[in-house]
């Protein structure tokens, strides 16, 4: 029988890499050590190219809308995280297949120590470049970087040197059946022994993958429950428009969303954990001398503002789910400045992330808007991790692309840069474009007008950023175009929850909605992709009544 080559190779990766991944997990959700696919992920996405990151994201996320997936964030973070995974497998796979087909042309009687050795180059050779990559994305770990570095070292190593020790048992089992006298005999035996071999390596590695990543995932869910903390305000208030004469139609998205489900889009696979106790808002650059303030300073020495917010991501599609709305508390940035000894020559305010996203906000602009604002909680309660603890900053009009969570420091400088998207192509404004939507064709909650004509609830939400949105229209089929009524908003930003109370036929309709902003203008018909500056066009359904 001949010796093990690539294709064992590769199937004893396919067996040992599973298992490397499951340690890795375990210790990630155990110690806080650094989980190497998740940081590689990150890493890699960090440096794609622009075009080639947006094409990626915006495959993704007509696939989750075409296949009618669920959540768009939700589905394209699980997504990401897959294939993640899906790449250390592969590696592993291919690893194994490489370093086989080097072991096979070793003489036969090599010792086993040299295979291991080879088994554990292995681990090194991908191993290193995993943990250099691990360390400098270092989103998954808590725990030291020295701690975290000889951690993976050890693992792939572990790994690598199973390798080795795999192979020469495969070729012990050749050797110890080789009888030549009985070469056929000989050779069954050696397969049988082989296959032995392998089933047992396989329920092995099975069993470390199964409960390390059992184990992982109970000791993380235990963690997340902890997360939600305080009273929310919308629990114990009604919105500011709870007397509006305009009710939403039967089955509308909630005017309000619930935290839980409010869209979330972060560049990194995880969102970024930062402690309330070691962070301070680090004022730097044009200044006349750094300033630290911390939480409870922002908190405590400027009175709150509260603004209800309407954020989208510029990958929103028309009618996508990345559109959320809340209440947003903070310190507006505009009264902030006198506190930072901002130095005559600053011109634009450049806003640093802990995940290393970062935008630039002209201070003309902060210095004309009192809404923008810093801003560290929602709905009442500190920011949710995912959605930017402790800090995150509002700018109305803008897609959420400008407006960076997680905010680490702040550097005054005397001109303008490009953010973390403008550099990779996205508009440079990111202003919001309107938009509407028809969540719902109410037929079950048909009511009867004076006439005796039934009508049908229309509705749904229109959004124009800061521009506010003066009119919504509907047209059924290629008919004209009729107005639908506003529900009082529950700010001058946030979405306008329309209705229209249309006259039943029978039939196969199409029904299109369009808006016009504050200032009068018409939404923009033409259809237009996310990229660069934000989708345009018409949202319809059709329905058979
Ligand atoms: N630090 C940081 N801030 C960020 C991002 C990010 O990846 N990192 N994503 C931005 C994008 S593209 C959007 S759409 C909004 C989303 O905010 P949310 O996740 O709280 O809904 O956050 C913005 N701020
Ligand atoms: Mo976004």
């Amino acid at each position: 029988m001949a010796k093990p080559g690539a294709l064992m190779g590769g199937l004893v990766g396919a067996v040992l890499t599973p298992a490397l991944i499951a340690v890795s997990y375990l210790g990630w959700k155990l110690a806080g050590l650094p989980f190497v696919p998740f940081d590689v992920f990150d890493w890699t996405a960090r440096r794609l190219p622009g075009p080639v990151l947006t094409f990626g994201i915006e495959m993704l996320v007509k696939v989750i809308r075409v296949l009618n997936l669920g959540s768009t964030a939700a589905v394209a973070k699980t997504a990401e995280q897959s294939m993640a995974i899906m790449g250390l497998f592969v590696t592993g796979v291919l690893g194994g297949a490489v370093l086989f087909t080097i072991l096979r042309v070793q003489r036969n009687g090599s010792k086993d120590r040299l295979r291991i050795l080879l088994g554990i180059l292995l681990g090194i050779v991908i191993g290193v470049p995993a943990m250099l990559m691990s360390q400098s994305a270092g989103a998954t770990a808590t725990i030291d970087a020295l701690v975290g570095g000889l951690w993976i070292l050890a693992v792939f190593l572990s790994w690598g040197a199973a390798f080795g020790w795999v192979y020469a048992h495969l070729i012990v089992e050749r050797d110890t059946a080789l009888r030549p006298a009985e070469p056929e005999r000989a050779a069954a035996v050696e397969r049988l022994d082989r296959r032995r071999f392998l089933i047992r390596l396989g329920g092995a590695a099975a069993l470390i993958t199964v409960s390390g990543t059992t184990v992982g995932a109970l000791v993380g869910a235990g963690r997340r429950r902890e997360a939600v903390t305080g009273r929310r305000w919308s629990a114990d208030y009604p919105l500011p428009n709870a007397g509006a004469s305009v009710q939403p139609a039967p089955s509308t998205r909630p005017e309000f969303t619930r935290l839980e489900e409010h869209y979330r889009i972060d560049i990194n696979l995880l969102p970024q954990a930062v402690s309330e106790q070691d962070w301070r808002l680090r004022i730097g650059g044009l200044v006349e001398k750094p300033v630290e303030l911390t939480l409870a300073d922002l908190r405590n020495d400027f009175t709150p503002m509260h603004q209800f917010v309407t954020l989208a991501c510029i990958s929103n599609e028309i009618a996508g789910d990345l559109i959320s709305t809340t209440r947003w508390t903070g310190v507006s940035l505009r009264r902030l400045l006198p506190h930072l000894g901002l130095r005559p020559e600053a011109t634009h305010l450049k806003i640093n992330s802990a995940d290393g996203f970062f935008e630039v906000v002209a201070l003309d602009l902060i210095r004309d808007d009192e809404r923008v604002m810093l801003a560290y909680a929602w709905d009442d309660v500190p920011l949710l991790t995912e959605h930017g603890f402790p800090m995150r900053i509002y700018i109305p009009d803008r897609y959420g692309m400008k407006q960076p969570k997680w905010i680490m420091s702040i550097e005054a400088l005397d001109h303008w840069e490009a953010g973390y998207w403008v550099v990779r192509g996205w508009d440079r404004e990111a202003r919001m474009k309107a938009t509407s939507v028809i969540d719902t064709v109410a037929v079950d909650a048909a009511t009867t007008s004076a006439d005796g004509q039934r009508l049908i609830p229309i509705g749904g939400i229109a959004h124009a950023g800061a521009r506010g949105v003066s009119k919504v229209e509907v047209r059924v089929d290629e008919g004209d175009w009729r107005e639908a009524r506003l529900r009082a908003p529950l700010s001058g930003t946030t979405w306008v929850v329309w209705r229209y109370d249309w006259a039943f036929q029978k039939g196969t309709h199409t029904f299109t909605v369009r808006c016009h902003d504050g200032d009068g203008k018409l939404q923009i018909a033409q259809p237009a992709e996310p990229h660069p500056s934000g989708a345009t066009g018409l949202h319809t359904i059709r329905a058979r009544l």
